[in-house]
């Protein structure tokens, strides 16, 4: 997965001097926080290689002071989101080293820098951003001392993340020889209630510092809304297991009176922040030697709301679900070494001797580990609960959705239509179906974002969405409904699901759209409702099919939007593209037509892997 044509790797930054080394800076790009993470181990890592390390969130970067200051290098985690677009924090970094490229400057000349991109090979525009920071660094005089690295989530992210890192410092075998015992560093302590004589001072001190303090990554944690379930109801037959859940809540009143902003707007997302089931969160904190409601305060960052219990850290805070991984475990067992079983586990880690269990997450294995007795000590635990809260556990994250529902049409009211892969009731405890396992009445942390999923207001609008990849759609077309900002001449939808009696989500609705004169034309590619695979692709090909699609998109300059899984994305693409050539003639004539409609906003695609 190397790239092509890196260039050689050079020497690494000046050789560190133990006392006040030179400066390094750690640039990241993130949007769920796992470049962000990243950007906090390089960061430990090079102040263990005695560099004067500081970390940068891009969406602080102002101008070239900011990557010059100190004059050290440069490191960046760079992820890649979406259509191979920058993270939010980092758009502002784009724009301003694409504009110096463009004129020609070399504000960086002589630096030093080298580039880890976060992507997933299931997506189209495959690393695109870690590509284009390392491109973009070199043509503005950067000197690059490591190959571009680049990570697939789709595969070992973690793992290609750490060769990469492997690569990066000239290790002097003293220190690889001390086998990773040393000293766990963390970004922040805790003082606990009861325990410690800090912890009124640092309560006060904590609960003065609001979102602005926090890093932006988990900023939501501070500002999401509490929201209301009103409405949760399931709109598949229940004949295969499968699950998918029509959930409405409620708009804060205050954005409902005040009509001049609306809280959202149609295919916006809708990012919920899950929580741990209680049963899972107790026994954990039983191992790290709490009881779950005594309460803490963090010194010394800003990494969510404290004070707070240790029960509602790990429930709203801590990702618990992922397998657990060697450097986590490290990273506890060189804060409980009174626990025998620790003591064991350590051994076995520094022997390479231990595989993470089969099927057990993060959570599950520190529970069984501890089996029954706390892993640490009252001495130690506020330790533990530190080093838990900062090495060992992610941030939870939000879960995404797309909003199925109009500010015009549904303005007191956020509809999302989310399929549940497993149901909260098979897995207890893993957040996967946390907004589908909600229902009337429960409440839940949410906020908006705006998403690029943004067709024309007039001309023919085409809507493919199979699956779930309604769910945009459905939003628009309530909008055309209602006769709100979307005026489109003709619809036309192309939907897909496995059979009539089964996943046909939102049937009425389609019916009564068609009935007045919503939809124009209705297309539906029921896949296993006969011997062969029928695909919306399919339909869109046949001959009269592709007749009104070269008349609503080539002559009438309409848009063409898609929703759904990567594959079934591409497979459509292709399908256009050839759809066009016929008509223009040329498969050259169909791909700049392709490339016309990209540019001016008529071709958007929200694809998920
Ligand atoms: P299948 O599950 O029978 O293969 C929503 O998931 C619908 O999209 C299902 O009917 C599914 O069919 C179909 N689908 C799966 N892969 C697809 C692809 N590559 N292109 C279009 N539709 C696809």
């Amino acid at each position: 997965r190397s790239p092509a044509g890196v260039n050689e790797k050079k020497s690494p930054p000046p050789a560190p001097s133990k006392e006040e080394g030179p400066a390094l800076t750690v640039c990241f790009g993130s949007q769920t926080g796992t470049a962000e993470q990243f950007a906090k181990e390089l960061c430990i890592d090079a102040k263990r290689e005695g560099y004067n390390a500081r970390i940068l969130d891009l969406e602080d970067f102002e101008d070239v002071s900011d990557l010059r200051g100190g004059g050290g290098a440069l490191v960046f985690a760079m992820a890649t989101y979406g259509e191979g677009e920058p993270t939010d924090n980092a758009h502002g970094f784009m724009k301003w080293a694409k504009k110096a490229v463009a004129e020609g400057e070399t504000p960086l000349a002589g630096q030093a820098f080298a580039v880890f991109g976060l992507g997933n090979t299931q997506y189209e525009h495959y690393n695109a951003v870690g590509k284009q920071t390392d491109a973009l660094l070199a043509q503005l005089g950067g000197e690059r001392f490591a190959a571009l690295g680049l990570g697939d989530d789709d595969g070992d992210l973690e793992g290609d993340f750490a060769r990469w890192r492997g690569t990066l410092w000239r290790r002097t075998k003293k220190e690889e020889d001390s086998g990773g015992e040393t000293k766990v560093e963390t970004s922040f302590e805790v003082a606990v209630e009861g325990d410690s004589e800090e912890f009124s001072e640092a309560a006060a001190l904590a609960a003065g510092r609001g979102a602005e303090s926090a890093p932006s990554s988990c900023r939501f944690y501070f500002t999401a809304h509490r929201l209301c379930v009103v409405e949760s109801r399931e709109l598949r037959a229940p004949l295969d297991g499968g699950s998918t859940r029509h959930v409405e809540v409620s708009v804060p009143r205050k954005h409902v009176e005040e009509t001049t902003s609306s809280f959202y707007e149609a295919a916006d997302t809708l990012h919920v922040l899950p929580e741990n089931a209680e049963d899972l969160v107790l026994p954990l904190a039983r191992a790290l030697g709490f009881q779950g409601n005594e309460r803490f305060a963090v010194i010394g960052a800003t990494p969510f709301p404290s004070p707070c219990t240790v029960k509602t850290a790990l429930e709203r805070y801590c990702d618990l679900a992922g397998k657990p991984k060697e450097r986590q475990l490290r990273a506890l067992a060189s804060v409980a070494e009174d626990s025998p079983r620790m003591r064991e586990l350590s051994e076995d880690l520094k022997r390479g001797n231990w595989t993470p269990p089969p099927d057990s997450s993060l959570a599950s294995t520190i529970i069984a580990l501890a089996d029954g007795a706390p892993l640490a000590t009252r001495e130690t635990r506020a330790r533990a609960l530190a080093v838990f809260l900062d090495a060992v556990a992610p941030r939870l994250q939000p879960r995404a959705y797309t909003i199925s529902s109009s500010p015009r049409s549904d303005p007191d009211r956020v509809h999302v239509t989310c399929a549940l892969v497993h149901t909260f009731e098979d897995n207890p405890g893993v957040c996967s179906g946390y907004l589908g396992s909600l229902r009337a009445g429960d409440s839940c942390r949410a906020f908006v974002r705006p998403s690029a999923f943004r067709p024309p207001p007039r001309g023919p609008l085409v809507l493919v969405g199979p699956g779930t990849g309604l769910a945009p759609m459905r939003a628009i077309l309530r909008d055309v409904s209602v006769g709100g900002t979307w005026r489109p001449t003709r619809c036309i939808l192309y939907f897909g699901c496995k059979r009539p009696d089964l996943d046909h989500l939102y049937r009425d609705e389609m019916e009564t759209w068609v009935a007045d004169g919503v939809l124009n034309k209705l297309e539906i590619a029921y896949s296993r409702a006969q011997s062969h695979k029928v695909y919306v692709q399919h339909l869109m090909q046949r001959p009269d099919d592709a007749t009104s699609l070269c008349d609503a998109l080539l002559g009438e300059k309409g848009a063409l939007l898609v929703c759904g899984a990567t594959q079934m994305g591409a497979d459509v693409a292709s399908a256009i593209r050839s759809i066009f050539a016929s008509r223009l003639g040329s498969a050259e004539a169909a791909d700049e037509a392709i490339r016309a409609m990209r540019a001016e906003g008529r071709y958007v695609q929200e694809l998920w892997a």
